[in-house]
C-alpha cells in the first residue's frame, strides 16, 4: 500500500481535495432541483464559511485515527472517511459560527467580515446556517450508510449538538443576570458555559469520530472524554483572552465579549482580583457598545495583571492536563491527547 502518511502539508492537500469532492456532491443533491442561481449561492457560502479556518478539528480526526492505528499506514479509503468526518466538523463548526455570530454581533471571522454582514446576505445567514447543519447528515448519509457505526456516528453528532446548543443558550441568557448583577458571574458557571458551547464538538467530536471508525465503543472511554473535556475548558479561556489581548490580525476576529456583557474568564477572574474602587470600575462600565467604557475596561484588566493570571493559569493548565495524560493506558491514545495539547498550548490565534 502506497504511504498515504506524508507530511502535514500533504495531508492538508489530501484534505482539501476531499472538501471539494463533498462539496460538489452537495451541489448536485438530487434530492433539490438545482438551477444555476441557487448552486451558486450555495457554492459561495460554503467556500466563504467552511474551509477558511485553521482546520485543526477537521484535520484531527485523521490524525486521531491514524495514532489509534499505531503508525500503520492508513489505506487511500481510510484517509477519505476520516477526511470527509473531518469535514462534517467544519461544516458544524461552519454553521455554529454563522449564527454566533449573529447573536454575538461580531464584525469579522477569519480575517473577513461576518457572513451576514456581507452586502445582500444578512438574515439568510441564518437559513445558511440551517442548511449548512443539514449538510452533515446527508454526507453521513452518502459515505458511511453500510458502517456497522452509521447510528452510533449520528447519534454522536445529535448529541454534541446538542450540548453545544444548551452551552450557547447558557452563555446567552447568563448575559441577562449579569446585567442585573455582575457578581454572580463566578468561574463554576463559567466553567459550565464553556464545556457545553465548546469542549464537546471542539475536542471530544473529532477523538470520538475516530475511535468509531476504528471498531471503538464509546463507553469504553470515558476517561478520554473527561480528559478532552477538561482541555476544551481550557481553550476556551484561551479564546476568552485572546478575545481581549488578541492581535486581531492573528485571530481573524475582532472581539465583542466586553461589549456582549459575557460571562468571559476574564470578568470572572478581575471579579477575584479587583479592590472595592476598581470593582465600582468594573459595574460602571462592562457591558457597554460605547468604545470609552471598553477602554475603561481594558485598563483596568492591565492594571490588575490579568495577563499574569492568564499564564498561571495556562501554565498549571498544561501542567494537570499532562499529568491525566501519562496516566492512561494506551500508548496511541496518549499520543492523541498529546498531539492535540501540543497544537493548542500557548497558541496565538
Ligand atoms: C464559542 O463562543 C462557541 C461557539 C462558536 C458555539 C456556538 C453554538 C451555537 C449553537 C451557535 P464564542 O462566541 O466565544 O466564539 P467566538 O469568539 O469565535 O465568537
Ligand atoms: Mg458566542
Ligand atoms: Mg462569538
Ligand atoms: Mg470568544
Amino acid at each position: 500500500m502506497a504511504n498515504l502518511n506524508g507530511t502535514t502539508s500533504d495531508l492538508r492537500a489530501k484534505f482539501l481535495e476531499v472538501y471539494s469532492v463533498l462539496k460538489s456532491e452537495l451541489l448536485n443533491d438530487p434530492a433539490f432541483e438545482w438551477t444555476e442561481g441557487s448552486r451558486q449561492w450555495v457554492e459561495r457560502m460554503l467556500d466563504y464559511n467552511v474551509p477558511g479556518g485553521k482546520l485543526n478539528r477537521g484535520l484531527s480526526v485523521i490524525d486521531s485515527y491514524r495514532l489509534l492505528k499505531e503508525g500503520k499506514d492508513l489505506t487511500e479509503d481510510e484517509v477519505f472517511l476520516a477526511s470527509a468526518l473531518g469535514w462534517c466538523i467544519e461544516w458544524l463548526q461552519a454553521y455554529f459560527l454563522v449564527t454566533d455570530d449573529i447573536m454575538d454581533n461580531s464584525h469579522t471571522r477569519r480575517g473577513q467580515p461576518c457572513w451576514f454582514r456581507v452586502p445582500k446576505v444578512g438574515m439568510i445567514a441564518i437559513n445558511d446556517g440551517i442548511l449548512l447543519r443539514n449538510h452533515i447528515p446527508r454526507i453521513l448519509k452518502k459515505h458511511f450508510r453500510e458502517k456497522p457505526y452509521y447510528v452510533d456516528l449520528l447519534d454522536l453528532f445529535n448529541e454534541v449538538e446538542f450540548q453545544t446548543a444548551s452551552g450557547q443558550m447558557i452563555d446567552l441568557i447568563t448575559t441577562i443576570e449579569g446585567e442585573k448583577d455582575l457578581a454572580k458571574y463566578s468561574l463554576p458557571l463559567h466553567r459550565r458555559i464553556v464545556q457545553y458551547k465548546t469542549a464537546y464538538y471542539s475536542f471530544y467530536l473529532p477523538v470520538a469520530c475516530a475511535l468509531l471508525m476504528a471498531g471503538e465503543n464509546l463507553d469504553n472511554h470515558v476517561n478520554v472524554k473527561d480528559v478532552l473535556i477538561d482541555m476544551g475548558i481550557y481553550f476556551q479561556v484561551q479564546d476568552d483572552y485572546l478575545d481581549c489581548f488578541g492581535e486581531p490580525e492573528k485571530i481573524g476576529k475582532i472581539g465583542t465579549d466586553i461589549e456582549d456583557f459575557k460571562c468571559s474568564w476574564l470578568v470572572v477572574k478581575a471579579l477575584e482580583l479587583c479592590n472595592e474602587d476598581q470593582k465600582k470600575i468594573l459595574f460602571e462600565h462592562y457591558g457597554k457598545e460605547n468604545p470609552a467604557d471598553v477602554a475603561k475596561i481594558k485598563a483596568l484588566y492591565h492594571e490588575i495583571n490579568l495577563q499574569g493570571a492568564f499564564d498561571e493559569y495556562e501554565s498549571k493548565s498544561y501542567e494537570r492536563l499532562t499529568t491525566s495524560i501519562e496516566a492512561h493506558p494506551s500508548k496511541g491514545l496518549q499520543a492523541v491527547l498529546k498531539s492535540f495539547l501540543g497544537k493548542i498550548y500557548k497558541r496565538q490565534k
